[in-house]
């Protein structure tokens, strides 16, 4: 159950500001095309798509700052997102945000954080650490930063976004499917205390424990959950339509044991689906992936 919420909005952010290759600003209408509302409205929920945020063409901007790419832009972007997510939970329905690169959820997790007040979990699905800052970033792209961000490590531009700061604690954040870190990156996921279950774990343990202990460490005690799925966890042969595959990543059936563990939890209060980039796909398999693993999450909320 997703905290008895049977009304879904949808939010599409079709950005690719935050990343190096172009495409990914497409991934909303993949996710989109791949039958999305239809499926959640067969769950039995009251689905609304509230269209697309406006974002500009990467063609038609300056990047500004040379060290963090179009700054500017993608802190108005998530400032956006940040307001409409906090609507969405006041009106006590639960966003679904469709990416557009993973710079995106420095705003939903802002806005969701604000909307439930207390502390709130995360659990994050990714091949890569997310936990670059301006000072540690390889490639300047802002969709390496957002987990940083959102525990407040980087550029103010992009933690100080909204009225809270931190966004998120360490001990509440669950990093699961981890296989590509850079070296700098490492220590900082090592100095902030955040947990991180790697592929090796998922070998390991198997994804059901993984997934029990991440529920455990995000969910006990907080006032709710935010879901970020990068589609880039599961291995390249299930979502080749990712901006940066690497593989030996979750099954098919790993990505939706985990997504199932997560419905019967009943602890997730806010999703993003980050990085489909059709443009990389083949017959948009990625984006039917996306959808797929939604209605996982959320197929055994309504009896
Ligand atoms: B994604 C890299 N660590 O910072 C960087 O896809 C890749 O949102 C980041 O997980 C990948 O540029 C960001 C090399
Ligand atoms: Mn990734
Ligand atoms: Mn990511
Ligand atoms: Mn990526």
């Amino acid at each position: 159950m997703i905290k008895n919420r049977k009304s879904l909005r949808v939010i599409g952010v079709p950005s690719d500001l935050g990343q190096g290759r172009r495409g990914v600003d497409m991934g909303p209408s993949a996710i989109r095309y791949a039958g999305l509302s239809e499926k959640l409205e067969a769950l039995g929920y009251d689905v609304k798509d509230l269209g697309n945020l406006s974002v500009a063409q990467p063609e038609s901007r300056v990047q500004g700052d040379v060290k963090l790419k179009y700054l500017t832009q993608v802190h108005a972007i998530c400032d956006e997102l940040r307001g409409m997510v906090a609507q969405v939970m006041a009106d006590n329905a639960f966003p679904i945000v469709l990416g557009g690169d993973h710079s995106l959820a420095i705003g939903s997790v802002a806005g969701a954080a604000e909307a439930l007040g207390g502390e709130m979990g995360c659990i994050w699905f990714d091949a890569h650490g997310d936990m670059n800052t301006d000072e540690t970033t390889p490639s300047g792209n802002i969709h390496g930063m957002p987990l940083a961000a959102s525990l407040g490590y980087g550029h103010d531009d992009l933690t100080r976004i909204g009225s809270l700061f931190p966004k998120l604690k360490p001990e509440r954040v669950v990093l699961v499917g981890a296989r590509s870190i850079d070296p700098l990156e490492r220590e900082l996921i090592a100095k902030s205390g955040m947990h991180v279950f790697t592929m090796a774990d998922v070998d390991e343990l198997g994804m059901s424990t993984v997934m029990r202990r991440a529920i455990e460490i995000a969910s006990s005690g907080a006032s709710g959950v935010h879901l970020s799925v990068d589609l880039d966890a599961l291995d390249p042969m299930y979502a080749p339509g990712v901006g940066t595959p690497v593989h030996g990543g979750f099954t098919y059936r790993e990505g939706h044991l985990a997504m199932e563990l997560l419905a019967s939890a009943g602890c997730v209060t806010s999703v993003d689906v980050v990085e489909v980039n059709p443009i990389l796909d083949s017959e948009n398999r990625t984006g039917k992936m996306a959808v797929e693993l939604l209605s996982s999450l959320l197929g055994l909320t309504v009896i």
